[in-house]
């Protein structure tokens, strides 16, 4: 189900969008082994998409703090089969492959994924700008300070959201330099990656000086440490409420596209606040057993 050319995600400054995780890894913050084999993984892909995931993202490799790089093949062996798996089944989410690698995202796109998410917004392979220009794919551009292995030793910056705002806007230039079409670029601040409490939480709460760069953001707060250094919340799954509260926030401030493992949780939260700050219509009508209760 290659979906070369299709239409960017013409509501993605409007509507809030989640992009579900499906990490493929046996080694990832949160859910690092609950889905390594690809049919564990493909059958999570489905409850995310029941649950209103527009977009899947399906990972090989942790860039959790102090990870270690994983090799390309052992990378393709754990995501081509998941994307291809996803796509026979025609859920109608958009398939996104969550990758710094070029021969992974070429893999991945044969196999039916038409969205690359780069935590190195092409640094790590520009030639992967090529690819998402050539084959009209979306993407999705990342800030990052210094790469997993160390980037939580002592990040320090003297003013974040500016440093993080130049930083996507010269990404964004270089994507469009390549051939990438502005309107198919999506752009993250890259909470936790080399950023302290205080740097995501000044992120968060200026969102919208990333907003103002003029394409739609992704916020990636999903069960990370910051949430639980402030709830006290030790064990990831149990961020889950946290998450939702930056969810909320992070779509007063503009944000559009939510990356996160709990789809349910963080799509009636986003549903709530559409519906009051966007005046977005309710998905569904309130079933008759709902509606008793007012
Ligand atoms: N965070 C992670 C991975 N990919 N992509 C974007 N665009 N934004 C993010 O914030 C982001 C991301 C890390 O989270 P996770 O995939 O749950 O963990 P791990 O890297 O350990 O697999």
């Amino acid at each position: 189900m290659r979906r070369e050319g299709s239409q960017p995600i013409i509501n993605a400054m409007h509507r809030p969008t989640v992009m579900g995780v499906i990490n493929v890894t046996p080694d990832s913050f949160s859910d690092g082994g609950r889905f390594a084999d690809a049919e564990a993984a493909v059958a999570h892909g489905v409850r995310l998409a029941t649950e209103g995931a527009a977009i899947l993202n399906v990972g090989g490799e942790s860039t959790r703090p102090g990870s270690e790089p994983v090799s390309e093949q052992e990378e393709l062996r754990r995501v081509v089969g998941v994307v291809e798996g996803v796509a026979a089944l025609g859920l109608g989410a958009q398939l996104s492959v969550d990758t710094m690698k070029l021969a992974v995202a070429e893999a991945a796109v044969e196999a039916g994924a038409t969205y690359v998410n780069d935590v190195s917004a092409f640094r790590h392979e520009p030639a992967l700008a090529g690819l998402v220009a050539d084959r009209g794919l979306d993407c999705c551009l990342m800030h990052m300070l210094g790469e997993p292995r160390t980037m939580q030793a002592d990040p320090h910056y003297e003013d974040v959201v500016s440093e993080v705002k130049a930083f996507l806007e010269e990404r964004l230039a270089a994507a469009v330099a390549a051939g990438v079409p502005e309107e198919r670029v999506q752009l993250d601040p890259g909470i936790g990656f080399g950023k302290t409490v205080a740097h995501n939480l000044e992120l968060l709460r200026r969102l919208e000086e990333i907003v103002a760069i003029g394409r739609p953001v992704v916020l990636g707060t999903s069960r990370k440490r910051f949430i639980g250094a402030i709830t006290g919340r030790v064990a990831a799954a149990d961020r889950v409420h946290g998450t939702v509260a930056t969810c909320v926030l992070g779509l007063e401030r503009g944000a559009r596209v939510f990356r996160v493992h709990d789809v349910a949780a963080v799509a009636d939260g986003l549903a709530v606040a559409a519906a009051t700050l966007l005046r977005v219509p309710a998905a569904t009508p309130p079933s008759p057993s709902n509606r008793a209760s007012g």
